[in-house]
């Protein structure tokens, strides 16, 4: 999928590279490429135009050419903007508890009657009863077509054979299935080869008298700037609600997943992968724009880092840990920003020579652990989390009846602290990557609640030695084949 957009843009991207320093020039020429990349995809030219103008005014702001590595913001600033130019997406399909009409609507052969299909399969998935209505009469065989789809899925399918209203087959469409109790209606409207008139004015019709809640373009990914003026057309008879964009799983440019939400106005909801029933999927802007910049290759974990921590709130935590302050508002603070980094397992398997550091958290539910630390810290008063050691029994019963935890919980995050906050002293001032290695220090205390941390050297503001640092090693690594081996005995 957007093989050769990837290429353009991983290619642009490069070019700003390595270089160091950038300067406004070279910024200008990386984006200039950038900006062949998407033509070369067929987006849409005013999208095209509108995207560069903004990823350039960022990106020459003061910011980023005096920041240290200008080009790794870059890619953070384009990422962040294919995000909007996607997004946000409602995946919901607004359905009530009453009948709710879903009506498709777009160019013939676009795929809206096996996306009728695919969305009949996931409303019964949803334990909703769906209504497949053959609502294209143009041609006799869209009719059979429908039928055959809903007999596969097990689905009932409305039509009336030799009807010549397609108004007027919606509209008894609703009134049987609120007779045999299906409480969704989807509507599979007729297309035309090209937008005409009486096509437009049909589907009004429809809108008007049986009053879809929804109304959904079908668009065929593998056409660019065609399938957007259509969308265009479509959206200014209809008030669309949302986009399904098909065919991806061919060799579709990026054109139109990255135009239609511009030039509609609505994104693009869902997306089709295959001839298949069950090839639909939702549509996730972030995940495509890591897609397209293919990320996996571009964006090291460091660089990742640099565009979601929060830079102002981490340079206030480096403050306070070189005066020797870590409290358990700043640790809360560090949980949340941790998060924002995404699956715990997925960052470790992103670092280089930590492969076995996932190895250890596989299985072990991180982010639960996470989750539950700070939901303990949020039931603290101010007080308890700067200093700890007032804890008391009782206090201990409170915070842990409003974390939803075991007292004993509570507990063992108060004990584990102390030593966690030895380990993030002496890393104040370490770079990224060691700040990562006590991330993962302290993702091992949360992960297993009853390991016990090893104590750290408290306050000489020394790092451990490296026979100590081999010492942790070799009784993690001890402590994982543990872990896996009783993982495998329970099943
Ligand atoms: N590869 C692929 N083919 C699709 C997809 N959706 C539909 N098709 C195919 O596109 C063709 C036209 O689909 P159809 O549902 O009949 O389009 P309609 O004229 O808009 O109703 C058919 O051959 C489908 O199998 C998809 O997501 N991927
Ligand atoms: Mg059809």
């Amino acid at each position: 999928m957007f093989e050769s957009l990837q290429e353009g843009l991983s290619g642009a991207l490069k070019t700003l590279r390595g270089k160091g320093k950038l300067s406004e020039a070279n910024m200008r020429e990386g984006l200039g490429l950038v900006q062949t990349a998407l033509l070369e995809a067929d987006v849409s030219y005013p999208v095209v135009k509108d995207f560069v103008g903004k990823v350039t005014e960022k990106a020459l702001g003061e910011k980023v050419l005096s920041s240290l590595d200008p080009s790794q913001q870059v890619v953070g600033i384009v990422h962040q903007e294919l995000v909007d130019l996607m997004g946000p997406v409602d995946h919901s399909l607004h359905l009530k508890p009453s009948t709710t009409v879903l009506m498709l609507c777009g160019l013939q052969g676009s795929g809206k009657t096996t996306t009728c299909g695919k969305l009949g399969r996931l409303l019964k998935e949803r334990e909703r009863k769906p209504l497949l209505v053959a609502a294209d009469l143009q041609r006799p065989a869209a009719i059979e077509q429908l039928h055959v789809i809903g007999e596969q899925l097990g689905i009932d399918v409305f039509s009336e054979p030799g009807a010549k209203d397609p108004v007027a087959v919606c509209q008894a469409a609703v009134k049987h299935a609120k007779k045999i109790g299906c409480d969704v209606v989807v509507l599979d409207t007729a297309g035309r080869l090209h937008i005409d008139e009486e096509l437009m004015e049909q589907l009004r019709q429809i809108d008007r008298k049986v009053e879809p809640e929804q109304v959904y373009l079908v668009v065929d990914g593998m056409t660019g700037q065609d399938a957007v003026n259509s969308a265009k057309a479509f959206n200014e008879a209809l008030e669309l609600d949302g986009v399904i964009l098909t065919k991806l799983d061919g060799d579709a440019r990026g054109g139109a997943v990255l135009s239609v939400k511009h030039v509609t106005g609505v994104p693009i909801k869902f997306i089709g992968t295959g001839e298949h029933l069950d090839a639909l999927q939702e549509f996730h802007p972030e995940r495509m724009a890591q897609r397209i910049l293919g990320m996996g290759d571009i964006l090291t974990l460091v660089e990742q880092a640099q565009q979601k921590f929060d830079q102002d709130e981490m340079a206030k935590q480096e403050e306070r840990l070189r005066k020797g302050e870590f409290t358990l508002d700043d640790y809360r603070n560090m949980l949340g920003q941790t998060k924002k980094l995404g699956p715990i397992n997925k960052i470790m398997s992103m670092l280089p020579g930590m492969g076995n550091m996932q190895e250890m958290l596989d299985g072990v539910d991180a982010e639960g652990g996470m989750k539950r630390m700070g939901g303990i810290i949020d039931s603290m008063t101010p007080e308890e989390r700067r200093l700890p050691s007032k804890i008391d029994q009782s206090r201990r019963r409170r915070i842990a009846t409003g974390a939803g935890v075991e007292p004993h919980e509570v507990n063992e995050l108060v004990k584990q602290f102390e030593p966690m906050a030895a380990i993030m002293k002496q890393m104040a001032g370490k770079g990224m990557r060691d700040r990562f290695k006590m991330m993962q220090d302290l993702q091992k205390g949360l992960s297993n609640p009853n390991a016990k941390l090893q104590k750290a050297k408290v306050g000489t503001g020394k790092r451990l030695s490296s026979a100590e640092r081999a010492k942790l090693r070799k009784q993690r690594e001890k402590e994982a084949r543990r872990r896996k081996r009783d993982a495998r005995r329970g099943g």
